[in-house]
């Protein structure tokens, strides 16, 4: 390899961290990365968390052996309840298996593994399609695992909110029986989602066109606050009998970041074979697993087994999502109306009207580069920002900011 292996370039979000790190101006604000920030641009642990890890350190059983393959199963199957709602039909028929994972990340990764091994139509792989733009790390995890990946539009730059016709028309398009990867809630990077109506109207083409949907979702009750309303469009399409896959993370919603709490799950679709279809699919997911990780890491696991499997922790947890997703609507808010009241050219209604973690404000490369030269204000370059990044110090100064920069 010494002779042959060209120098990559750096990660253009890792390397937006650094150089907001290595920035003296004591003005600096960080709107890049995607993790919570309290109102003190600090990162927060959840009081739930901090409750779930005393139980965890105070038990005297507490050891640091393997977990098995497939993962802890006190966190897979409440992981499992969580996403498809506790009544699912998916549930009660035994359709469904879980897969612990190294976060979202990995659950990506996984399900992109086995569908490039198993999701074949006469001996071709099945062309993956991402919306347009898509969480940046879709393209390379996809790839990687030799997968072909397409496009299908997502973001209007006009109305800046879905670009719902081109969408549809691009999975009628699509040759049957592709996989199209779809974000529950809260997509990354716009803040744009469909409409309840909307969904309907995906899943009725996707069933049409024997679509496989693969979902990730990594803002499961970060994005609204109510864990059952950001699972709503994967329990629609369970509902409709869609086989699928579903990617999920506990890094936002459970402020897990670096712990990789997650899971795959596959739910088969509904029929006399569907059990033997899902033992059929959990073997070979343990193959995978075996040979990538052997065995997936505990302690995230177990944070979150403890709270999902307490009530009264399980309560609390809601109570912490409520002051997550809160502080962001204020911060949305708050971002709009300063930047209405300087009268900034445009219009910035879609900063409300986007949900969950990040806005894409339509500031153009310029501007974005002219925030950061100017007032140290750092964005990823399409002029997403991570709302979690604002807080009631800093949003009269960034929309000042931002003021400056459109008017130049
Ligand atoms: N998928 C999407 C759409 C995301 O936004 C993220 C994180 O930002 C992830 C997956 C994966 O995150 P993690 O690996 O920390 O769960
Ligand atoms: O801000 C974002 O879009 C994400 C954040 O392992 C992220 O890319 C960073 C590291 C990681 C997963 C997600």
């Amino acid at each position: 390899p010494a002779e042959v292996v060209p120098k990559a370039p750096e990660d253009a979000l890792f390397g937006l961290m650094r150089a907001y790190r290595a920035d003296e101006s004591p003005d600096k604000v960080d709107l890049g990365i995607g993790a919570y920030r309290d109102d003190n641009a600090k990162p927060w642990v959840l009081p739930v968390v901090k409750k779930a890890d005393d139980v965890i350190r105070n038990d005297p059983e507490l050891n640091h052996e393997y977990l098995p393959i497939v993962g802890l199963e006190p966190f897979t199957s409440k992981a499992a309840e969580l996403i498809l709602g506790s009544n699912s039909p998916a549930l009660t028929e035994k359709r469904t298996s879980t897969v612990q994972t190294i976060s979202g990340t990995g659950a990506v990764h996984l399900g992109a593994l086995f569908l490039s091994r198993f999701y074949k139509v006469n001996g071709a792989n099945r062309t993956v399609y991402l919306p347009n733009p898509t969480w940046a790390n879709h393209n390379q995890i996809l790839t990687n695992v030799g997968l072909q990946v397409a496009s299908y539009p997502y973001f209007d730059k006009d109305t800046r909110g879905l670009a719902y016709d081109g969408m549809l028309d691009a999975i009628r398009s699509a040759p049957e029986r592709s996989i199209i990867l779809l974000h529950p809630c809260a997509h990354n990077p716009t803040g744009v989602d469909p409409t309840e109506e909307q969904w309907r109207a995906i899943a009725e083409v996707m069933k049409e066109k024997k679509h496989f949907p693969f979902f990730d979702c990594a803002y499961q009750g970060f994005a609204s606050g109510d864990l059952d309303r950001d699972a709503s469009a994967v329990r629609y399409f369970i509902e409709q009998g869609f086989e699928l896959l579903i990617s999920q993370s506990f890094s936002k919603n459970l402020g897990l970041y670096g712990e990789r709490a997650g899971c795959l799950h596959y739910i088969a679709a509904p029929g006399p074979s569907a059990q033997e279809v899902t033992t059929r699919v959990s073997s070979q997911l343990a193959v995978l697993q075996r040979s990538e990780i052997s065995n997936p890491p505990i302690y995230g696991a177990k944070v979150a087994a403890t709270v999902l499997n307490d009530p009264a922790l399980f309560a609390e947890w809601r109570e912490n999502l409520q002051t997550m997703s809160g502080r962001i609507i204020d911060m949305r808010k708050a971002l709009r109306s300063k930047l209405e009241e300087l009268g900034t050219p445009g219009t910035w209604n879609h900063i409300t009207d986007q949900i969950g973690m990040f806005s894409f404000t339509g500031l153009n490369e310029q501007q974005v580069a002219n925030l950061q030269k100017e007032y140290h204000i750092y964005m990823t370059k399409n002029g997403r920002i991570s709302m979690a990044g604002l807080n009631t110090r800093n949003v009269d100064y960034v929309a000042k900011a931002v003021d400056q920069v459109v008017r130049e």
